[in-house]
């Protein structure tokens, strides 16, 4: 984002300004662990706000229902070639709103309403569009739910293929949204092509650790992926569908005409900005820190007492579970948040509570990793998190570490033009 814009906001609207600079402070002043957060570049942000927005596109590039496409489809293509080299993709789909949007599409264009899905259950670390009952594809499909193993919290794949054989699935839903642990994506493939179904992997939360070679990729061999454009990825909020050349005619007519309408151009074109800088050396490093952080703060909440779900994490999240804490997640959140430190509230496997008030939280190293933090500054994160938790309703110990956070920040700064 550059402050021309913001200038101008502040001239046109600044009760809308005042708020968008509230959110700017509270951006660089904080501490952000939502795993599936980032802070996107200023590149990512220009492209993002800019005239791509006017413009009307239905259609897919150089076959479109309006004139004056020259330059979108220029960028429509730049972003569809881009996806395909950064992941090995055959097909590539960039116009998906968003997750959920994508993965509809797919169900759509793939299955008949009725059909069977396997999906991650969503109280393990699943996602509500893997078949859970309250969304669209536990309700249009018949929707069965795998799990973690309730000693280990790891994917039982013997599990798996004992349900796949006897459910007989017409599609097979890899992909999580708190699993902590690597995705074995070839054994997911392998199931599916034991029981004729099609693979499925939605990489949503891991797709720049796969780019960046630090988490198995399910190409080339999975049949369809979804992704998300802005967590790991770093790139603006939407999502693209990539997928084996046999399946793209349907997943593209289920996209548009079917679901969708005019394709979001300005994001499009944010999207192929982001692969662009994700196909840098520098990402790679980028997402190797990542890993790393999350395994340094992972080791400094155990040394304060925290149970994390699998027991650590090989990737960007930390599940924890805080029953010992003698605290719900909600709580937990409220309590961070008090000192400035952003995290969500999260079921745990098995979990005895609800999802409005589970028993844990989800911690993610993707976007202070992208202000410069290393493992030195995600131990003194592990620390602040402790000292908040271990004193619940001290508004001193509150007051203390927001006082630390917000040095911290401050030595890494963000958006320094903003
Ligand atoms: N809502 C996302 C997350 O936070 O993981 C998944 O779509």
């Amino acid at each position: 984002m550059n402050t021309m814009n913001l200038d101008s906001l502040r001239q046109v609207d600044p009760q809308m300004a005042e708020i968008m600079e509230q959110e700017i402070r509270r951006q660089k002043t904080g501490l952000e662990l939502i795993p599936s957060e980032n802070f996107a570049s200023p590149a990512v942000l220009a492209a993002l706000g800019s005239v791509m927005t006017n413009k009307y596109s239905e259609g897919y590039p150089h076959k479109r229902y309006y004139g004056g496409n020259t330059f979108i489809d220029m960028a429509e293509d730049l972003a569809i070639e881009r996806a395909k080299k950064l992941f090995g993709a055959e097909h590539v789909n960039v116009q998906p709103y968003s997750g959920s949007p994508a993965n509809v599409a797919v169900y759509v264009a793939l299955l008949d309403f009725g059909d069977t899905i396997l999906g991650m259950n969503l109280a393990h670390g699943g996602h509500l569009t893997h078949g859970h009952k309250v969304s669209f594809s536990g309700k249009a499909y018949h929707a069965v739910q795998y799990g973690v193993h309730p000693q280990t919290h790891l994917i039982d794949y013997d599990e798996l293929r004992k349900l796949a054989r006897a459910e007989k699935p017409k599609i097979i839903v890899s992909g999580a949204t708190a699993y902590p642990r690597e995705i074995d994506f070839a054994a997911f493939h392998e199931i599916a092509q034991e029981v004729g179904a099609i693979s499925m992997a939605d990489i949503a939360h891991i797709a720049g650790l796969i780019v960046g070679g630090l988490h198995q990729s399910p190409f080339p061999f999975t049949d369809v992926v979804t992704t998300t454009t802005h967590k790991t990825l770093r790139g603006p909020r939407g999502a693209i569908i990539m997928c084996k050349e046999q399946f793209a005619k349907d997943i593209d007519r289920a996209v548009f005409p079917g679901l969708q309408g005019g394709p979001h151009d300005h994001v499009n074109a944010a999207k192929a900005v982001a692969f662009h800088e994700a196909s840098q050396p520098e990402f790679k490093e980028y997402a190797a820190q990542v890993v790393k952080n999350a395994r340094a703060l992972a080791e400094e909440l155990l040394a304060h007492d925290f149970k994390l779900i699998s027991g650590g994490t090989d990737n960007h999240l930390i599940l924890v579970d805080l029953i010992n804490k003698e605290i719900t997640g909600k709580e937990a959140e409220e309590a961070l948040d008090r000192a400035n430190i952003t995290c969500n509230k999260n079921m745990i496997p098995f979990d005895p509570r609800t999802p409005f008030n589970p028993s844990g939280i989800r911690l993610g190293t993707p976007a202070l990793t992208t202000r410069g933090m290393k493992e030195e500054q995600m131990k003194q994160v592990g620390r602040f998190i402790a000292e908040v938790i271990d004193n619940v309703n001290d508004e001193s110990v509150y007051a203390r570490v927001k006082g630390k956070v917000g040095e911290l920040c401050e030595a890494f700064p963000l958006y320094e033009d903003l």
